[in-house]
């Protein structure tokens, strides 16, 4: 205990044996072998290998932006190697007209959506970056705590009202479920029955914030019972146990699931479930730093790190496929060639932006307070006066 009377955070408490939660849905065990009473989805063999290309590709793509921001070519990133599973097995799931909003680590629903070129501007501070990615269902990215969920239940309320077939998709961290706006977002889905999945990605650290001093609930899933909704555990490193779970849960949301329910109380005798929200929590584990700001070996052994590396997404998706004939030598090097390229496109495209100094102050007001107003025109007329040439950092 110490002076406030709290118990010292033991990264030892976080999940140490990622295999030994039984309520964690998989479909594929570490080596990639299906298990025995597991529904393995019925995907045609050219989604399974697009599951694995996108899943290589957020690899690829999140190596190449830490050393990209090791170079200065970007600002901050926060990497999301081991947690790629969740993301692109999730939007894999959906319907290309869904709607996904996301924190700031679930890059593989980029990636699955095929945006990953418009998309990188953001990391580089254009305003850009967060604006083209509207056009594939995908909402600007959020770095505000759960900030993003009411937002994203009013969408789905929207959908629902409009009497359009769309559900969304958001995705939040662990530590997002200790904010208001989770849990007003989430009480508001329950009740209006706004078609929304709440995607948790539960990495068992907010920062260095472990999951034993976020909650004194036994499992985030577990939250849902209070807003009387479903909630369930999958291994987010199990690209297709994610799949799996996210389809039913889209299918419910839409009111095309298997169980009907009333507990929203609107009595329904047509057949169809009543729509209802859900709660995913995809147990995973991050790899590497919070972000490229971050020493992780501050707060947590990077011992704790191996027996998730086992779990590794990528390893246990390619084995599933090499076992079950899918894939050979040949098709894996392919689609690593594939993913490189994919990667450097996006990386050209990214950096052929050429910004206006001045879209740093849009955005953000309708009317610029007469302070902001000063700070760009004097920005402006300082422009006009050297050129631009002398406000770029030399490369
Ligand atoms: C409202 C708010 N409070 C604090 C922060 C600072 N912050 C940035 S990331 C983070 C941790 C979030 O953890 P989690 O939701 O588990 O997501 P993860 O980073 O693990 O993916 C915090 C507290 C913030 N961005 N927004
Ligand atoms: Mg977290």
């Amino acid at each position: 205990m110490d002076e406030n009377g709290a118990e010292a955070a033991d990264s030892t408490d976080s999940i140490a044996d990622p295999l030994a939660d039984e309520d964690v849905y998989r479909v594929i065990g570490p080596d990639g072998t299906p298990l025995p009473d597991a529904t393995v989805p019925d995907l045609s063999d050219e989604r399974f290998r697009d599951i694995y290309r996108d899943l290589v590709t957020t690899r690829r793509f999140d190596e190449r932006a830490v050393s990209l921001q090791r170079q200065g070519r970007i600002g901050t990133y926060a990497p999301c190697a081991g947690q790629e599973g969740s993301a692109v097995g999730s939007t894999h799931a959906l319907a290309d007209r869904d709607l996904i909003s996301y924190q700031y680590r679930e890059h593989g629903a980029v990636v699955a959506r095929d945006l990953l070129g418009e998309y990188l501007p953001y990391w580089m501070g254009h305003e850009s970056g967060t604006e083209a990615i509207t056009g594939g269902n995908v909402f600007p990215l959020n770095i505000g705590i759960a900030a993003h969920l009411p937002h994203a239940v009013g969408a789905a309320w929207a959908f629902d009202y409009r009497d359009e077939d769309r559900v969304v998709a958001v995705h939040f961290g662990d530590g997002a479920t200790s904010e208001g706006d989770f849990h007003e977002a989430m009480n508001f889905a329950g009740v209006f029955d706004a078609p929304t999945l709440f995607c948790c990605h539960n990495n068992g650290w907010a920062i260095s914030v472990p999951e034993s001093r976020q909650t004194a609930s036994d499992t985030f899933a577990g939250k849902a019972a209070a807003y009387g909704f479903d909630g369930v555990r999958v291994d987010g490193m199990d690209p297709l146990a994610s799949y799996a779970v996210t389809r039913a849960a889209a299918d419910r949301a839409r009111g095309d699931g298997d169980e009907g329910s009333s507990a929203d109380g609107d009595g329904s005798e047509d057949g169809d479930p009543d729509p209802r929200p859900a709660l995913i929590e995809f147990v995973e584990y991050r790899f590497g730093a919070h972000t490229t700001a971050d020493d992780p070996t501050a707060y947590r052994d990077p011992d704790d790190v191996d027996p998730w590396r086992a779990l590794d997404p990528l390893d246990r998706m390619e084995a599933f496929l090499r076992e079950t004939d899918r894939i050979d030598d040949e098709g894996v090097a392919a689609i690593q060639e594939e993913a490189d390229e994919v990667v450097a496109d996006a990386i050209d495209l990214a950096e052929s932006v050429d910004p206006d100094p001045s879209d740093m102050f849009d955005h953000a007001y309708a009317e610029f307070p007469p302070e902001i107003r000063r700070q760009r025109d004097e920005l402006l007329a300082a422009v006009d006066e050297h050129g631009e040439e002398a406000f770029r950092r030399e490369e």
